[in-house]
C-alpha cells in the first residue's frame, strides 16, 4: 500500500553532488581521495571509484567560526560541526568521546540547532580491546552517555557512520538543524539502539536513515553505514561475497521502505543522483565489490575506502546519500 507523502516541515534545501569545486555556498566539502585544506576528510586510504569529493551545499551564504575546539559552518538552517583530536589508539576513548559529544551538542543547542541529521565518527583502532573493552564499545558508551545527559531519546538519533581508521586522530562530524529530519528504520534489522546486551554495555546510537528536504522539492535520503547484519546478527562471517549480497538486500529494503514512507517512489533505486561510500576491511576485496555494485546500480557514484568496520566479523559497510 502506498502511504501518503509525509507533509511536515523539514530542514533542508540541501544538495549533495560529486566532484564540484567548493565555493561560497558549500556547507561541507568531503575530500575522500586526496586531503585538501578547507575540506573534511575521513583519514582512510582511497581504494578507487568515481566519487573523489562530496560537495554538500545550500543556496545560502555560509558563515563559519570556531567555538573552543569545535569548528562550525552554517548555511541557512543547517549547521555543520567538526571536532578532531589526537587519540591514543591503545587508550580507552569513553571519557574523551563523552566530553566531545557533550560539547558538540551544547554548541548545536546554543545555535538553535539541537536536532541531529547526520553523524560521522572515525576512530583509530576501532576493534582493539577484547569483549566490552573493545574501543568501539567504549566509544558507544561515551556517545550514549552524552546523548542521554542532554536529553536525546531514541527517536531523536540520526543516520550515522562509525569506522576505524589507521591514523591516530579521532574525528566526529555532525550535521544539525532547528527541525528534525524523518528517521527510517530497516524492517530486516533490529534498530541499532535496541541491539541486545551481547554487543556491548550501551547500544549504538543511530537511526538506519534520515531524510531531509533537498533543493527543488526533492527529498534527500541519508543512509547510515549498512553492513551484513540481519536481525541483530552478523551474517556470512569470513565470506565477503555473501556479506556484500546481504548489504545489497539491506539497502534495497531500506530504499523501498523509505520510498514508501516518504511517498517518493523514485527513491526506491539508487541512480546517478546517489553517492555511495564503501568501507572495505581488506583492500584486496575492492575490485570485486566495485564490479558488483556497478552491475546492480548502474550510474551510481562510488568511493572505495579502506576502513575497519565496527564489528570485527564485518568486512564491508556502505553508506549513501540519494536524492529524488
Ligand atoms: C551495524 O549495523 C553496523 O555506531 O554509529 C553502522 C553505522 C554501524 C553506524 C555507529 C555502527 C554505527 O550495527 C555498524
Amino acid at each position: 500500500m502506498q502511504h501518503e507523502a509525509r507533509r511536515v516541515d523539514l530542514p533542508g534545501g540541501l544538495t549533495v553532488e560529486p566532484g564540484r569545486a567548493p565555493d561560497e555556498a558549500t556547507l561541507l566539502h568531503f575530500a575522500l581521495a586526496t586531503p585538501r585544506t578547507g575540506a573534511v576528510g575521513c583519514g582512510l586510504e582511497w581504494l578507487g571509484g568515481n566519487l573523489e569529493t562530496e560537495d554538500w551545499r545550500m543556496e545560502a551564504v555560509v558563515q563559519s567560526g570556531r567555538s573552543g575546539d569545535i569548528v562550525w559552518r552554517r548555511a541557512g538552517d543547517l549547521l555543520f560541526l567538526a571536532l578532531e583530536w589526537p587519540d591514543d589508539p591503545v587508550a580507552d576513548p569513553r571519557e574523551a568521546v563523552e566530553g566531545a559529544y557533550e560539547r558538540l551538542l551544547s554548541v548545536a543547542d546554543e545555535a538553535g540547532c539541537r536536532h541531529l541529521l547526520r553523524a560521522w565518527n572515525y576512530l583509530p583502532a576501532i576493534n582493539a580491546g577484547d569483549g566490552d573493552a573493545e574501543r568501539y564499545r567504549r566509544f558507544c558508551l561515551g556517545r550514549a552517555a552524552a546523548l542521554e545527559k542532554l536529553g536525546y531519546g531514541d527517536g531523536e538519533l540520526c543516520a550515522g557512520t562509525a569506522i576505524g581508521s589507521d591514523e591516530p586522530l579521532l574525528r566526529i562530524y555532525l550535521l544539525c538543524a532547528p527541525l528534525p529530519g524523518i528517521n527510517i528504520e530497516n524492517p530486516r534489522q533490529v534498530s541499532a539502539y535496541r541491539y541486545p546486551r551481547r554487543y556491548g554495555p550501551r547500544s549504538p546510537s543511530f537511526a538506519r536513515a534520515t531524510a531531509v528536504a533537498g533543493a527543488n522539492d526533492s527529498m534527500l535520503l541519508m543512509i547510515s553505514g549498512t553492513a551484513s547484519v540481519v536481525g541483530h546478527r552478523s551474517l556470512h562471517v569470513d565470506d565477503v561475497n555473501g556479506q556484500l549480497e546481504e548489504v545489497i538486500r539491506n539497502l534495497e529494503t531500506l530504499l523501498s521502505e523509505s520510498a514508501q514512507q516518504l511517498g517518493r517512489p523514485g527513491l526506491a533505486e539508487f541512480d546517478h543522483a546517489s553517492l555511495l561510500r564503501v568501507y572495505v576491511r581488506h583492500a584486496r576485496d575492492w575490485p570485486m565489490i566495485e564490479r558488483r555494485l556497478r552491475e546492480r546500480w548502474p550510474g551510481i557514484h562510488l568511493a572505495g575506502l579502506r576502513g575497519d568496520i565496527c564489528r570485527s566479523d564485518l568486512l564491508v559497510e556502505i553508506e549513501a546519500v540519494s536524492r529524488n
